[in-house]
């Protein structure tokens, strides 16, 4: 039984984790991130509102200690709700206010929080935690665990995991085992076992036509130079030698993120630094904790080819679509995308594959919220962060009919092979060492190669840009963040810029992990498409208090 949370020692623990100075810092699209050296006295405060929460609940909660793509530099902090998924919404802005308020507010503040929630404070709490790679994650995770203790609860520390992991050990705690083994072998055991089984399933004699390319198992890892180099080898000795992985970017010796890591090869449309692709081989790039994978290589005329998390999404849809018809099941499936999403992969998904698509604002929470509406919600950002869900229904329904003598033998190994997909998945949020044995799998049955699997359609040019401005929480958006609402007179500036392009789309928005506005833009030709990235962002600098050198037109222009 843990004890009773006492206000003065949350209070006298405020001395050893002092705020320094008035910033303010806010709950975003994935918890706060900052600098790593100011963000001390936020993991302390974490830790006290993570027991709240966690009393609150009745069940364990986690802190993961990450920056994911954010350089070396940055850290930050997310809290983990019990089933694995992103903290409620509603309880951001308690965090948020815990952090911001003056040390000697502290007690005063947490009480709110109790009475408002009415939390029962003799209830024990456990806090489950992990880390990144940083170099300042092991003393941030310290000031976490002071908070913690500070506030009477028990904890975990599993040190090193990748934010995916952290997810999944929250998730085999709250479901006694159920879900599987609370243990990083147990993550490993229930990924390999459903992916060993499911390929034998789907072995390409069975369902799907044969492509031309051929598949093959050799995959070269752009690591990021973070904990999912790491891990990837520990999954790797439970493979049986099906996939053979070559990781770059280790993390011996280059610094995390630092051109390299799939956040890098989204925006710069290219190989990471480290990973020089000869034509045809299959890269991948993860991000620092190993939550995002982008697929990519370089074509038999030397262009770099990206299969990002939109073609990622069609993959699994078509595949999943396909295997689904096959049992039988009249199942609800759905894809869930965000603004950045590719045109072409949007008409794609809807008039060639007749899937229905829903688009949401930037930000796992957003995506994972909507694709539980499906029986099967695919969800995945462009940049690469997804997964899928399958509603309890739908998971009751294909774990029947893949033991239901009385189907044939085909519609049985159809659900075989949904009911492995499913153990497969982590289904709490977007996992690139998951998500990876899935593609693979898939490419697998389908016999493909990454131009086969690349073919289905092609990606609309596109560019990302950032923009520094003086305060970006001046961008207000709506329409899930395809239009601004202000400052005033940009979303009329953007409009006109679109029509002077041919399949002309463009957006703004205020990142929620970097202190920046992110613009986003595609049009028919990539010239145009950069023209057009840059005529939006120089508006954005001179409407939304641009700092620094405005932004440039694109080379030759
Ligand atoms: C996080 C979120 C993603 C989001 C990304 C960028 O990713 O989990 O959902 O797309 O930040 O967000 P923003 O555009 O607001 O900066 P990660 O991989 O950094 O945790």
């Amino acid at each position: 039984m843990a004890n009773e949370w006492s206000p003065t020692q949350a209070r006298r623990g405020t001395a050893k984790h002092p705020r320094k100075d008035d910033k303010v810092f806010t709950y975003g699209t994935a918890g706060f991130r900052a600098r790593a050296d100011t963000l001390d006295p936020v993991l302390y405060r974490s830790g006290l509102v993570a027991v709240l929460r966690s009393m609150s609940k009745k069940a364990a909660v986690g802190v993961m200690i990450t920056a994911s793509h954010n350089p070396e530099c940055d850290n930050g902090v997310k809290l983990i709700d019990p089933m694995g998924e992103m903290l409620q919404v509603s309880w951001e802005k308690y965090v948020s206010d815990i952090v911001n308020v003056r040390d000697d507010e502290i007690s005063d503040a947490l009480q709110k929080i109790i009475d408002e929630e009415k939390i029962d404070t003799s209830q024990a709490a456990y806090i489950i935690t992990g880390r990144d790679t940083r170099p300042s994650s092991c003393s941030l995770s310290q000031s976490l665990i002071d908070g913690v203790v500070a506030m009477g609860a028990e904890y975990k520390d599993y040190g090193l995991l990748t934010t995916p992991q952290l997810h999944y050990m929250v998730r085999c705690h709250n479901t006694g085992g159920r879900y599987g083994e609370p243990l990083e072998e147990g993550y490993y055991k229930k990924l390999s076992k459903a992916f060993l089984q499911l390929r034998q399933k789907v072995t390409p004699e069975f369902q799907i036509p044969i492509g031309e390319g051929g598949y093959k198992n050799e995959i070269f890892l752009d690591g990021a130079n973070g904990v999912g180099a790491l891990k990837v080898q520990q999954l790797l000795k439970h493979l049986d030698d099906a996939l053979k992985i070559t990781v770059c970017n280790d993390g011996s010796q280059g610094k995390l993120n630092e051109n390299c890591g799939a956040d890098y090869v989204k925006l710069h449309q290219g190989a990471p630094k480290g990973l020089i692709p000869e034509a045809g081989a299959k890269c991948i790039s993860f991000d620092g904790d190993a939550d995002r994978i982008l697929y990519f290589y370089k074509d038999g005329n030397g262009k770099f080819q990206l299969l990002d998390g939109d073609k990622i999404a069609t993959l699994i849809a078509s595949f999943i679509k396909e295997l689904v018809s096959e049992v039988g099941l009249s199942l609800n499936l759905g894809v869930v995308q965000t603004a950045y999403a590719n045109g072409s992969s949007t008409r794609y998904l809807e008039d060639e594959m007749k899937v229905p698509v829903a688009c949401v604002p930037t930000g796992v929470k957003h995506l994972h919220r909507k694709a539980e509406e499906f029986d099967v919600g695919i969800y995945f950002e462009a940049n690469g962060h997804g997964t899928v869900l399958f509603s309890q229904d739908a998971e009751e329904k294909i774990r029947a009919a893949s033991k239901d003598g009385s189907l044939s033998s085909e519609k049985r190994l159809a659900a075989e092979s949904l009911s492995s997909l499913i153990d497969l998945t982590n289904q709490t949020v977007g996992d690139a060492l998951a998500d990876m044995l899935l593609v693979e799998t898939i490419l697998f049955a389908r016999h493909w190669d990454v131009s086969d699997w690349n073919s289905a359609y092609t990606d609309l040019p596109n560019r990302q840009l950032k923009v520094k401005v003086k305060d970006r929480t001046i961008i207000h958006t709506t329409d899930a963040e395809r239009r601004t609402t202000s400052p005033a007179g940009l979303q009329d500036a953007i409009d006109e810029l679109v029509k002077k392009y041919t399949k002309a789309r463009s957006f703004v928005r205020p990142s929620g992990t970097e202190d920046i506005v992110r613009v986003y833009a595609e049009a028919d030709t990539q010239e145009n498409t950069d023209m057009l990235a840059y005529e939006v962002s120089l508006k954005v600098f001179q409407l939304a208090q641009g700092i620094g050198d405005p932004p440039q037109p694109p080379a030759g222009k």
